[in-house]
């Protein structure tokens, strides 16, 4: 059996505080509005809250641009807000993390601004700076033809100095220099500084893309008559991640502080226990992706890709499979502030089904093995943003840039431009980026001003008022789950997990076992009648079913259960 922590047991709670609550009326969501709903959050019944980066910021993209680690962004509050919120908190036996961006800062951060200023600028090595290249020409071009996560080079050319720097992400989020050691100095000085004003951890920010390969080479072409390629092979978990992540284990370690990495662009299990295998000193946890990638097609996140079911169960079945028997630890999650809402990703946000496809989501997810993350809204069962939303409406600059690209390249194919609204509408990150949606009042309650961006219309039917305390909403069912979670910590925590049906292209079903001791979870993903039969050795009766979206268990002579549209229940079995 795994080793058994507090940090296994936990469920963490995600907030967006951009769109939280707003307890001032200038439309964006801040910690004294967090702090109002803290009972909120508490009758959820979640271990742990995680807040997306509160510090100072251009909020070029949305906080992930770091102007200073030791300020808040004015709008969101003071440091003494944030020591209010982790008291009310702790109080209420929650812990608080943090989010660390530290693979860049915002070109905003003084030691950026330093180190542009001048070659001599003792922070110049914070960052990662190469001569441009030139061809036969004599046309200057970028050190190498590595992509920007949001479109276009990851180079920018800095005309003082005729020198680039890297950006993985926006321009304005310049990549650090962790081969540096003053940068790694700071980085451990940062984390510190947060442990000792009481936060229980971290989630550290693209974590395995912090050591990149020194020769910068060019990344082979993957996506052809792209001019920027992905070189993620040549950053992503690259050769001296493990040393450094060793050095930050040994810090969260003296504050047993909680971890979760972010580790985008691996798929490889053997790698990723390198960061969170228990004899490791490195992080508890990592986020992968392979899970929230599976309907990116060909040419990247917004062309399409019509995923069969089977390839969820294998990625779902690898992981769980894998970090069980070699002691390691997996993050669940299928939502957060990048990924769109699953009702409308994986399962259906027809106003009939939307409320049973977010049950049944919920159990698919939280009853395997892993430490659970719910993110804000996921609760409600919230949708993504309707389709008749103009592009106007969008606030990210991934869809912006990414529509400006298209724009730009393919002004005159309108067949094209159709077709990524529609994935725009199914995968932008905004879709999760909506305000919460508190009653049924003008903008959802969420401010009293005009918000930062528009509520998703649907907030009169869906929302939290209409949900807490009421027997057989979104909210009530996912507290229940929660607390079965807990209850059951043997079997959902500890105990081991088995596919129970590979091929099926409607049902996803697992078992969880703990010394003779089981439950099953049974999921019907599609949106009709169903007739499944589970594995003979597995004996699923009415009287042992703890949880469930419908109500009774159908089965036909045949012993074959009859599951209805997006059915889901679980059941326990000897
Ligand atoms: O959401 C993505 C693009 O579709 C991902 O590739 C995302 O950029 C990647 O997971 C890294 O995400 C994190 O770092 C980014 C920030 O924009 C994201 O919000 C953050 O979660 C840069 O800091
Ligand atoms: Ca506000």
């Amino acid at each position: 059996h795994p080793q058994r922590a507090w940090w296994k047991e936990s469920t963490v709670y995600q907030i967006y505080p951009t769109s939280f609550k707003d307890s001032n009326g200038d439309g964006i969501g801040d910690i004294p509005g967090i702090i109002s709903k803290l009972d909120y959050i508490q009758a959820l019944g979640v271990d742990i809250v995680w807040l997306c980066p509160i510090y100072k910021s251009p909020q070029v993209d949305m906080g992930y641009d770091i102007a200073d680690y030791k300020a808040i962004h004015e709008p969101f509050g003071k440091l003494s807000d944030v020591d209010d919120l982790i008291a009310g908190l702790h109080a209420r036996g929650i812990k608080f993390l943090m989010d660390l961006v530290v693979n860049h800062t915002s070109d905003q951060h003084e030691w950026f601004k330093s180190a542009k200023a001048s070659k001599d600028s003792p922070y110049r090595n914070f960052y990662i700076w190469k001569k441009p290249r030139y061809d036969a020409q004599g046309n200057r071009h970028p050190p190498n033809n590595w992509s920007s996560y949001f479109s276009g080079s990851a180079w920018e050319y800095d005309e003082a100095s005729d020198e680039y720097y890297l950006h993985l992400f926006a321009t304005e989020q310049p990549d650090l220099n962790w081969e540096y050691p003053p940068v790694r100095a700071a980085v451990h000085e940062i984390m510190r500084f947060w442990l000792d004003r009481g936060v229980d951890g971290f989630r550290m920010d693209v974590i395995n893309l912090i050591s990149k390969d020194q020769n910068f080479p060019d990344a082979p072409i993957t996506i052809p008559g792209n001019k920027y390629q992905h070189g993620s092979m040549y950053y992503a978990c690259g050769p001296r991640l493990h040393e450094w992540l060793q050095e930050v284990g040994s810090i969260l370690k003296e504050y047993d502080a909680f971890s979760v990495g972010e580790m985008p662009f691996v798929g490889d299990c053997t790698e990723i226990l390198r960061s969170v295998g228990s004899d490791r000193g490195e992080l508890n946890m990592i986020f992968q992706f392979e899970m929230v990638d599976i309907d990116h097609g060909p040419s990247g996140k917004f062309s399409p890709r019509k995923w069969p079911l089977a390839d969820m169960k294998s990625i779902v079945n690898k992981w769980q499979t894998f970090m069980y028997e070699n002691d390691g630890w997996n993050a669940l999650y299928i939502e957060n502030h990048d990924q769109s809402r699953t009702v409308s990703r994986f399962a259906s946000d027809k106003p009939q089904l939307r409320t049973t496809a977010a049950k049944m989501l919920a159990h698919f997810i939280a009853f395997q093995a892993g430490t659970l993350f719910v993110y804000q809204g996921q609760e409600l069962g919230m949708k993504n943003v309707p389709e008749s939303w103009p592009i106007e409406e969008y606030r990210d600059l991934e869809t912006l840039n990414h529509w400006n690209e298209l724009l730009e390249l393919f002004p005159n194919d309108i067949e094209l431009q159709k077709l990524t609204r529609t994935q725009y509408q199914l995968k932008s990150r905004d879709n999760a980026r909506t305000p919460i949606q508190w009653n049924a009042s003008k903008h959802a309650g969420f401010t009293s001003g005009q918000p930062w961006m528009r509520v998703n219309d649907d907030y009169p039917q869906v929302n939290a008022e209409a949900q807490v305390g009421v027997k057989g909403s979104v909210f009530s069912h996912w507290a229940e789950v929660l607390q079965l979670r807990k209850e059951y910590k043997d079997i959902f925590i500890y105990g081991n997990f088995r596919l129970l049906t590979a091929e099926d292209e409607q049902v996803f079903a697992y078992s969880r076992a703990y010394e003779g001791r089981g439950a099953a979870v049974v999921c019907n993903f599609s949106d009709t009648d169903v007739k499944w039969t589970p594995p003979a050795e597995t004996k699923l009766v009415e009287e042992a079913i703890l949880l469930s979206n419908y109500t009774g268990l159908h089965k036909d002579s045949e012993g074959r259960i009859l599951l209805r549209p997006f059915e889901s229940f679980v059941c326990l079995h000897s």
